[in-house]
């Protein structure tokens, strides 16, 4: 009887280390020197800093479309954890497909120009494995190309 118990309670404990690591983990890390800072999704989303902005969207093979995007400002974000780029030369974006994109300081710092966004036209944005261009997109509103709007990031550095 006590066996059975007990191998009732190993089942049901595996079943709950099964769905828990089934769901998508959306962290971020962002790194400068030795610094790491480690960003649960509700530190994203939940920020008061957040705000609503337009930008021209160009997908392969669509026509250009304005979209209603959510999300922070890179540079207000770094400043809301205590991250100077003062002294920064450039900022790599990374994701989790392997695409890469690393900006200038200066780009970066140019008053509503580089967005982190979470949400598109009031939509949580999916992830890679569920074909969306989330949950995290780099948007630069004043590149009229979008190779650089790197989809999926999940790492970003400071150097
Ligand atoms: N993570 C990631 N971001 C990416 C890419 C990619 O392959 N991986 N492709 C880039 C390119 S080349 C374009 S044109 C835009 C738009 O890609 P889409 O047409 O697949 O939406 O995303 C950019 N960001
Ligand atoms: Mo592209």
């Amino acid at each position: 009887m006590k066996l059975r118990r007990a191998s009732a309670i190993i089942f049901s404990l595996s079943i709950l280390v099964l769905v828990s690591c089934s769901q998508e983990k959306t962290s971020l890390l962002i790194k400068k020197g030795n610094q790491e800072y480690y960003l649960e999704n509700s530190q994203v989303t939940d920020s008061k800093d957040c705000v609503t902005f337009s930008a021209v969207v160009r997908s392969s093979g669509e026509k250009p479309v304005e979209a209603e995007f959510r999300g922070l400002e890179m540079t207000i974000l770094l400043s809301s954890l205590g991250i100077d780029i003062d002294e920064a030369s450039r900022i790599t974006f990374s994701a989790s497909d392997g695409y890469r994109v690393t900006l200038k300081t200066e780009e970066v710092k140019e008053p509503g120009n580089v967005y982190l966004a979470f949400e598109r036209d009031g939509e949580t944005m999916k992830s890679k494995k569920q074909s969306g261009s989330g949950p995290y997109q780099l948007i630069i509103r004043k590149d009229p190309f979008s190779q650089r709007w790197v989809k999926h990031v999940d790492q970003i550095v400071i150097e």
